[in-house]
């Protein structure tokens, strides 16, 4: 299986110097995610995680940035609704990088699937700090729904906490993708074991 981690962990801006911390506990896949630097910038970050998830033995996917992804080795390229749709992606790299797609609905995830994905987020299930920007949670019965329609994995995203990963992992999901729930804890080594104990099921 090549999606081989349960616990995704996603940077946003300026998110990403608890990274480190969170692979020492264990994190096994890091998307960067930063829609705020330079292309130049982002390339410098890249690097510097490229090495660290070497480091820890842990999966790198770049968001958006097929280039970019290329250009670090990273495992995979993590695709939003309005990036390279999957299958421009392979017609670039076939099978060299695995690909991640966001989705927010049932039609999405069909779509994801059809064109070649290896795995899918979806959300946001719950309210989340970002919430305004992601749009309204779509709840748990969104991923039951959906992990009943289709094969690929699928991580649930959006608000997800050690509180209520459980209950995510209840409805159907593959594992969980989160941001704050271990990158805005002041305790980035608690924060993480509490969510791999949960999702050792
Ligand atoms: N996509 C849907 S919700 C979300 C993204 C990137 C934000 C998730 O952040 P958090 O802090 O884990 O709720």
């Amino acid at each position: 299986m090549r999606v081989d981690f349960k616990l995704y962990l996603i940077t946003d801006n300026k998110l990403s110097a608890g990274v480190e911390d969170a692979l020492k506990a264990g994190v096994k896949a890091v998307q960067l995610r930063d829609k705020e630097l330079s292309t130049k910038e982002l390339l410098a970050l890249s690097y510097k995680i490229r090495e660290l998830t070497m480091q820890y033995n842990a999966k790198l996917f770049i968001n958006d940035r097929l280039d970019i992804a290329m250009s670090v080795d990273a495992d995979g390229v993590h695709l939003g609704q309005a990036s390279m749709p999957v299958h421009a992606i392979k017609k670039v790299v076939g099978e060299r990088l695995m690909i991640g797609v966001s989705t927010h609905n049932l039609q999405e995830a069909k779509i994801a699937q059809e064109e070649g994905a290896d795995f899918i987020t979806l959300g946001p299930l719950y309210p989340t700090p970002l919430k305004l920007k992601y749009g309204k949670p779509i709840g748990l019965g969104a991923i039951k729904e959906v992990v009943k329609n289709i094969s690929v994995p699928v991580f649930g995203i959006g608000g997800i906490k050690p509180e209520n990963a459980k209950a995510v992992m209840n409805a159907g999901a593959y594992g969980v993708a989160v941001i704050s729930g271990i990158l805005c804890e002041s305790d980035i080594n608690t924060a993480t074991e509490k969510y791999l104990e949960i999702l050792a099921v």
